[in-house]
């Protein structure tokens, strides 16, 4: 059975990029194959300096993962810092991978620009090594997830085939798999760029919990493009494609196909917000009853967390033995 790895921060309020571009396959893959899906709090703390949200973030995007329709009797649903051996793998990875290769991932040079004169912690350099862990530990042959990160899972690669080549098999190269609509979600006020949980202002951004008037009201403010013509092409039209591209996956439809239906930007914008406020109406639900069982919800976790550590200790383990570390009892 396919081994299916991905992970998400409690870095804010889940959008509709993270369910178009993961969360949704997540759920549909869970039956097929042997799902592990964590909520990766240790890499909030790259950007993170205030006591006790991360923890309450984490409970939160837990309710969000269960109301999403990831059923714990099926995936194995965990918080990575409830598992130690992502950060014991992790330190491994930091020694494989190199610090040229980190230096070259887009996503640091635009978090660190981000940021400007705040502080910008190592932990923000050296994340894809933890992420490399976070994969790598669970023998993961797919990893679902946005285009965004494309280049991680490619460094992530890198460092298992380099530590194979060196210390004998010991990992699987895991592949990115990407949804064919929704792969990469952009903001509505700014198309050009990824709708992000860490990005600045809110009304580009539509939340999963977000009311349906409030839902309505971003797309209908959407930015669109200065012609007045409906079709898609990401390039030279990116404000109605990212619509199109909604729409689709909301639909079940190609964008291409959506665009046939519109000739203006009006209905458009309008159908799109109504197909979300559709698609999110029963997880508001669900997410509302689940966050009232607070006990329930740790309960679930830590039921994850001891069949991820099933996992993980055991792959650990096998890193250690082929390096060659001396084990506690020669
Ligand atoms: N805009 C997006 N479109 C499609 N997929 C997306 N994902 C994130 N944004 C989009 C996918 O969601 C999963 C979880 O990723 P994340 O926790 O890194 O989410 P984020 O919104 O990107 O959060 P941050 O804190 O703002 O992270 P950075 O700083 O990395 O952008 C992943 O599978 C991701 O591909």
């Amino acid at each position: 059975m396919t081994r299916v790895l991905s992970c998400i921060q409690p870095t804010g309020p889940v959008h509709l990029g993270n369910y178009l571009g993961a969360l949704r396959n997540w759920v549909s893959g869970q039956h097929e194959c042997d799902a592990f899906h964590g909520i990766v709090d240790l890499h909030a703390l790259t950007v993170t300096d205030r006591p006790g949200v991360v923890g309450e973030n984490t409970l939160e995007l837990a309710a969000t993962l269960f109301a999403v329709g990831l059923d714990p009797e099926v995936a194995t649903v965990f918080v990575q810092s409830h598992v130690p051996e992502h950060t014991q793998l992790g330190w491994i990875m930091e020694c494989t991978v190199s610090y040229g290769e980190l230096s070259r991932m887009t996503q640091f040079k635009d978090k660190a620009a981000k940021r400007e004169a705040d502080f910008v912690s190592a932990g923000l350099f050296t994340y894809p090594a933890l992420q490399a862990a976070d994969i790598l530990l669970y023998d993961a042959d797919d990893v679902p997830v946005g285009e965004d990160q494309r280049q991680h899972i490619e460094i992530t690669r890198d460092i298992a085939e380099r530590f194979n080549t060196r210390f004998g098999a010991t990992f699987v190269v895991p592949k990115m798999v990407t949804p064919k609509a929704g792969a990469k979600v952009t903001d509505l006020q700014d198309p050009t760029s990824k709708m992000s949980k860490s990005s600045g202002g809110d009304a580009g951004i539509v939340y999963l919990h977000d009311d349906p008037s409030v839902i309505m009201k971003k797309f209908k403010r959407a930015v669109t493009d200065s012609d007045s013509e409906v079709h898609f092409d990401r390039a030279h039209k990116p404000g109605v494609s990212n619509l199109l591209e909604i729409l689709a996956a909301c639909t079940g439809r190609s964008p291409e196909e959506v665009a046939a239906g519109y000739q203006q930007y009006g209905p458009l914008k309008n159908d799109t917000g109504e197909a979300v406020v559709e698609v999110l109406r029963p997880i508001q639900e669900r997410h509302r009853s689940l966050l009232e069982d607070r006990a329930e919800l740790s309960r679930l976790l830590r039921r994850g967390a001891e069949k991820a550590r099933v996992v993980a200790s055991s792959t650990l383990a096998r890193a250690y033995r082929n390096i060659g570390l001396l084990p506690l009892d020669v």
